[in-house]
């Protein structure tokens, strides 16, 4: 049998095998049913086929997808569906949206066009995904024709700027959709490489955690998701607890300030591993092109770390990286060619330069090679010996420690998160964490599965009654902001009939 991840997007006729038979089935129904009459009601036609792909929790590894370390996430219940239909007629890609928030986007027709990153659309999701699909189609020799128009409508449900990759549901789903709509399909690993490296065209230097857990996602499990090349390994979660996910109501916005937030640890990160390189031997030229992450240089960092009697790479951050920031003509000296010149051909990583001003490559180099260490420790716990009871603790002491790490050392919590996680902690949570890129979004809890109930209700006296009054949100939307969830299914096509 060939492996899951081998196999295509699967194709279904009924709804039940992705949502079940229960209630999240009779609101599939209702949203299927929109997104048919709305399609007929905005295009004149309907839809010719649908793809839907769910948003993800990250369990632990945060950040360190894009140094190429494994992760483990798991899908969640919300996500984003696409309506399609090809369009011989006109060549205009036609995006609409069933939520009125998000006026109909309008783009040519063309694989080729650039992206206008300075004015940022909802649509532009949708046009990674198209250019994604071409590129690949093109890369794998498919005739792809001259190109014709869509038109198209979205539903998302993954709430946006949470940390809950509304992002990769968006891109994965319009990539499937598209996919579907030309009637091909190729094995999810496949989709999970180009869905991350389309989404890339909107900015962010994002690793492949989202893409490749909406993508790959199994009913029941979490992933452990390594990299190159992306695989996917089931994790059963121990019985007895449950991940509660909660907002902070702090909205991160990435793809508008990555060159301060996200893209700006991707630059740092990518300094540290070439200071890292050089003090451990390497010529300056050749950490410069051959070093492009963490862990290209983690085999000489052990090499370090064993000659002190330890294997931990963090011994070789401390001896060889200072904690006191490093201005920019500091780490110049270091590699003998100016920062200018080591990203000359990375716009974005151009843009992080111009906005920094000063790079803690210590503090991000500990927390990346730490927080891998957490998540194999998570996978270890997972499949030991321990009772469910003893796993569940130590799940909720890493993932304690994973966030510990995220505030402190990469510092990409807030001030929302952090009074959210420790009122988690105060609430009986057996661990919490941000989850995501963090700067806002939301935390996750592990708490056990008897006290979920009141753990909610805590949270929503505690951080939600307060914004309520103050009319942040609605008394009515709470379980939008706060919910228990369970690992869910990955992306599935289903025929409009
Ligand atoms: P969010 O914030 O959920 O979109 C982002 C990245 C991931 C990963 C995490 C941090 C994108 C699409 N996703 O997730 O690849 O790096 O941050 O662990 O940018
Ligand atoms: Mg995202």
């Amino acid at each position: 049998m060939a492996k899951h991840e081998e196999t295509p997007v699967p194709c279904y006729s009924s709804l039940e095998v992705v949502y079940g038979d229960g209630s999240q089935l009779e609101e599939a129904k209702l949203r299927f049913d929109h997104l048919k009459s709305k399609f007929l009601q905005v295009f004149g036609h309907p839809p010719d086929v649908f793809a839907r792909s769910p948003g993800r929790v990250n369990l632990i590894g945060e950040h360190i997808d894009y140094e190429g370390y494994s992760v483990l996430p798991m899908a969640i219940r919300q996500d984003t569906i696409i309506a399609i239909r090809k369009n011989n007629a006109e060549k205009v890609l036609r995006i609409a949206n069933v939520n009125g928030k998000y006026t109909q986007c309008d783009y040519p027709a063309d694989p080729n066009q650039a992206i206008d990153l300075k004015n940022h659309r909802w649509g532009h999701y949708f046009i990674c995904g198209y250019k994604g699909y071409y590129e690949f189609a093109k890369s794998k020799g498919v005739n792809v024709g001259e190109p014709v128009g869509l038109d198209v409508i979205v539903d998302g449900t993954v709430p946006t700027g949470s940390g809950l990759s509304s992002s990769a549901a968006f891109v994965c789903s319009a990539t499937i959709a598209i996919m579907a709509a030309f009637d091909v399909n190729f094995p999810k690993k496949e989709i999970a490489q180009l869905t991350c490296e389309c989404e890339r065209h909107i900015g962010t230097q994002s690793g492949g955690m989202d893409q490749a857990i909406s993508v790959m996602a199994k009913t029941g499990f979490a992933e452990l998701i390594d990299f190159n090349p992306i695989q996917a390994t089931d994790v059963q979660l121990p019985a007895g607890g449950t991940f509660v996910l909660a907002h902070s109501l702090a909205e991160s916005q990435k793809a508008v300030t990555a060159a301060t937030n996200y893209n700006n640890r991707v630059v740092e990160c990518r300094l540290a591993s070439i200071v890292l390189g050089i003090k451990l031997g390497m010529k300056q030229q050749d950490a410069i092109s051959d070093v492009k992450t963490l862990s290209d240089v983690e085999g000489l960092c052990v090499s370090f770390a064993n000659s002190r009697g330890s294997s931990d790479p963090v011994i070789a951050v401390k001896e060889f990286l200072k904690e006191k920031p490093y201005t920019a003509e500091e780490i110049e000296e270091i590699t003998g060619e100016s920062l200018r010149s080591i990203f000359k051909n990375s716009p974005s990583s151009l843009d992080v330069l111009k906005a920094a001003e000063h790079y803690k490559l210590h503090q991000r180099a500990a927390h990346v090679y730490s927080e891998a260490k957490r998540v194999h420790a998570f996978k270890d716990t997972v499949s030991s010996d321990l009772s469910d009871e003893d796993k569940l603790k130590k799940l909720g002491e890493l993932m304690n420690e994973s966030h510990y790490s995220c505030s402190v050392l990469y510092e990409c919590s807030c001030p929302e998160l952090e009074e959210l996680v420790k009122i988690c902690r105060d609430s009986d949570a057996l661990g919490a964490r941000l989850t995501g890129a963090g700067w806002g979004g939301c935390a996750v809890a592990l708490v056990k599965e008897p006290i979920v109930p009141q753990f909610i209700l805590n949270l929503k006296e505690k951080f939600y009654q307060s914004r309520i009054e103050k009319g942040v949100i609605s008394k009515n939307d709470l379980g939008l902001y706060v919910f228990a969830s369970k690992p869910s299914s990955g992306a599935a096509i289903f025929s409009a009939d």
